[in-house]
This record gives C-alpha cells, structure tokens and sequence, in this order.
C-alpha cells in the first residue's frame, strides 16, 4: 500500500485528498476542503493563487500528519489559465477564464488564422478563454515575462522549484500541436505563436503526466515538520485526471459533472473533422497518450450562480436540497441552449434564462423550483445530445454513460441524463479527478503497475454505483431533433 495527496483544485472549491493505492484497490480521505473564490480587481476578474497556495500547504500538513507514511503528492486543477513568470517571480495575477477581456483577441486571431485552420493545428473547440486567445489579449505584457506557468505547474514550481508544463494542460492551450503524438512526442506550436505574435520562448518544457519532478523546495518541507515527499506529475487538467478516474467500459461515454459538464469519449486518436469542429468538439489529451474527445456544457454553474442569485436577493444562504426536491415535483416549460454564451459570465442566471425565453417565444419558468428544474432538464439535453453527437462524429457506438464529479450525487440530473438519451446511467465516482490523480501517481512510484485499464480495474474494486434507467426511449436521433 501506497499514501500520495492528491492535491485538486476545482473552480469553486479546492481539496487535499489523501489516497490509500495498491493492488486490492483505492482508498480516499479528504483531509482538507477549501473554497475557491475569484477576486475581482479594476483590471478584471482573478484567481487568488496565492490564497490557494496557503490552503495547500495547509491541507498537505493536515495530510503529512494523519500520515505517516505518506510518499508523493500530484497537483491537478482547471485549464487553460496562467501565472506570467519573470526570473523566477510571479509579474501577473491569473485571470480567471470567466473574465471578458477576450472578445478582440479571438477577432485577430481568427484574422491571422481561421478556424478550420486553427482547429486543425490544435483540435481544440472554440471557447473564447482558451489561453491562445488569453495570451492574444494579454498582447505587451507577454513582454515583461520569460516563463508562462499554468495554474496546477505554477503550483507545482512553488512546491517543487520545477518549471514545465504538464501535456495533458497543456492540450487546452490552443498551442499545443494537436498533430504531434499519441505516438511521437508532444510539441508546441511555437511557429503558430509567433504567427500570432507570442514569444514562443515563454512556454515551458512540456512533461508528461507520470514524471517526477523532484522533492519539496526546504522552506515547504520546513512547513511540513520536515517532511520530504516526491512530486510527480499526473494529468494535471482536472478533467484529465477525472477521466483517468472514470472506470470506463468499451462503450462507454462520459460527462464528468461539477462546474463544467465535459461529455465525451476517451479515443486512441483526435478526431480533427470539419464536422467534428462545428459541433464544437475538442480533442484534449488524456493520461497515457488518450484523446479526450468532448465538448464542454455549461454544467452546474448554471445552478450554482442561480442559487447565488438568490442568496443576494434573500440576504440568507438557501438549501440545495430543499430546491432539487422542488424541482423534482416540478415541470420545464422550456428548453434553453445551455452553451449560449450569455451564461458564461458570473451574475443573474434565472433572470438571463428568462431572457433568453423572450428571444425565442418560449414561455419562462416561473417560481424558483421550475427554474431549476429547466436548468435540469436543459442540461440533461445538452448531454444527451453531445454524446450521440461524440459517437455519431467518432464511429463509436455507445451504451452507457458514466457521470462522475459532484454531479453524480443530483439525482434528478441523472435521471433526466438516462432519459434524456435513452441510455443507461452509472453514477460515480463523486471525487473521479482525485482517483485519477492518485492512480497515475502510485504507478509512478512503482505501488501498482498496468495500462489505464488496470488502473481503472483497482477502483472498479470498491467502487459502488447508483444505476438510472430510462424510463422512456429516445425516439428520434437528437441532431435531426429541433430542441432549441
Ligand atoms: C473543468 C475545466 C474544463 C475546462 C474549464 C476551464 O474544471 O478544467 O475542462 O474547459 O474547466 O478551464
């Protein structure tokens, strides 16, 4: 048996997980949980990295002494965004991909290079955060810096003094060739960058997930008692590790649930289709050279800035629980398009959504419990229909999905997913992107051995499901279905 901490940053909360790994399964305690809350500055909207630097360090000391022997810690959070480095010293604050800063850039960048042709460099989906359009927008301050971090390598370098840039992160880039690998070694595009006026000499040596990037800096391991732990490299874009976590079958689809929805499918190799492309699919990297194939749904933050809405209006912190079994009693009047990007900023939620209604002729939810079961059944659509579109766009059929992430403890969300789809729901693992990140680290220190599948096998062992069934079919092909 193995102990490693998995360290794991989600957009709204954060967690040290302390992982029990060998070859009769997994075993997880959560030792320490933190919120993650954005900060907003007159430049525009942050993460507070340096707030989430003292929680780590605080959950990994919670760890070390629940834990005697305790071996490595992996660091894995969302993508996309990043510290700008100089000699060393952080000289930007990570803007946080919900900031709006990025509308221009995406105009010169398509101006330099268009779509098609950028999806075909990259294969990534069209969203305005990613960082290539970031950087775009960043445009003279790239100047001040010698070295871009992404968020869970920045944390990395600050426990560890390594700077890199882990590749399955690095995939959501839009920098990253999309042409390189599974097979040949992962590569930046760096004639793409300078074709877009980003000196290529910021980016970091990429690493794979499953190196080890060395012990902790002195002054970190003072802060543990003296404590030594080795730190490795997992997939350290979160839903890399999810997916790592989701003990897939051959027919499987996936959507790991929490502030995103990521649907897809795990493939041996991008699919970089000019279909593929409009149906906004993105081929991230996965843990052991795999394709992410998925699209990103605008998932539970619809819910959660909904509650936060009313939270403001009430001036009291409301009960999820009491809202979910509302809207269980409760009817949609609509469907909205979850994607539509006027959910993508933080604020109003529920007012948007009836604004969106106006636009479209639909009736609005009244009430708070029909709102929420709108946003449900909105989102159980736009799952459905993005996994019959992965498999349609990829050739692949299939049967089941797996919902992981806290998602997998709404009920009714994965009931509406069962029917919504017609297909058979397994929910769980609720913590799918610690287990992924505490299964590549123990393999990297040698407690288990094994293709992903092997790994997946060890959580297969303890793993307990809830099983959804739909309980009507789905009569007619989504994409020839008028739903918005
Ligand atoms: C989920 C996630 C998604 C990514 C989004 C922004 O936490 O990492 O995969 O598209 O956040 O980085």
């Amino acid at each position: 048996m193995t102990h490693v901490a998995a360290v794991d940053l989600g957009a709204t909360s954060g967690r040290v997980v302390v992982a029990e790994v060998g070859p009769d399964g997994v075993r997880l305690d959560v030792v320490h949980r933190f919120s993650n809350t954005p900060v907003r500055l007159p430049d525009g909207l942050h993460w507070d990295v340096v707030g989430l630097f003292r929680e780590i360090v605080e959950g990994l000391r919670s760890a070390v002494r629940a834990t005697p022997d305790l071996a490595g810690l992996a660091v894995d959070s969302w993508a996309v965004d990043y510290a700008l480095m100089r000699d060393g010293r952080m000289v930007s604050t990570p803007f946080h991909y919900r900031d709006d800063r990025n509308a221009a850039a995406v105009e010169r960048v398509h101006a330099v290079v268009d779509p098609s042709a950028l999806y075909a460099r990259n294969g990534l989906q069209h969203l305005p955060f990613n960082t290539v359009f970031q950087l775009v927008a960043d445009g003279a301050h790239l100047d001040h810096a010698d070295t871009l971090l992404l968020v869970p390598d920045l944390i990395a370098h600050w426990l560890s003094g390594h700077v890199g840039a882990e590749t399955t992160n690095a995939s959501t880039t839009g920098l990253l060739d999309v042409r390189t690998g599974p097979l040949g070694a992962k590569a930046w595009d760096t004639e793409l960058a300078t074709m877009l006026g980003i000196p290529g000499a910021i980016l970091p040596p990429l690493v794979a997930p499953g190196e080890t990037l060395g012990g902790l800096l002195p002054h970190v391991a003072a802060e543990l008692g003296g404590r030594q732990l080795t730190v490795t490299t997992v997939g350290s874009h979160d839903t890399a590790s999810a997916v790592a976590g989701t003990v897939l079958g051959p027919d499987d689809a996936y959507v790991s649930c929490g502030t995103w929805g990521l649907a897809g499918l795990e493939l041996e190799r991008p699919v970089l289709t000019e279909d593929a492309r409009k149906a906004s699919f993105t081929n991230e990297g996965g843990v052991d050279g795999r394709t992410r194939f998925l699209h990103n749904v605008m998932g539970l933050w619809l819910l959660s800035e909904s509650l936060r809405t009313w939270e403001r209006e009430d001036g009291r912190s409301l009960d999820l629980a009491t809202l979910l079994a509302g809207a269980a009693e409760a009817q949609a009047p609509m469907l909205f398009d979850v994607d539509d990007p006027r959910f993508l900023a933080p604020g109003d939620i529920p007012a948007r959504i009836s604004a969106y209604a106006a636009e479209h002729g639909l009736p609005a939810p009244q009430g708070r419990a029909e709102v929420v079961r709108t946003i449900l059944e909105s989102l159980a659509e736009g799952f459905a229909t993005t996994i019959h579109r992965a498999a349609a766009l990829s050739g692949r059929e299939v049967r089941r999905i797996q919902i992981v992430g806290g998602g997998a403890l709404n009920t009714l969300l994965c009931q509406l997913t069962a029917d919504r789809s017609g297909l058979e729901v397994l929910a769980g693992p609720v913590e799918a992107t610690a287990l992924g990140n505490a299964l590549v680290q123990a393999r990297t220190l040698g407690a288990v051995s094994g293709d992903l599948d092997a790994l997946r096998a060890l959580v297969g062992r303890t793993l307990e499901q809830q099983h959804y069934r739909p309980r009507t079919s789905r009569a007619t092909p989504l994409a020839s279905r008028k739903v918005f």
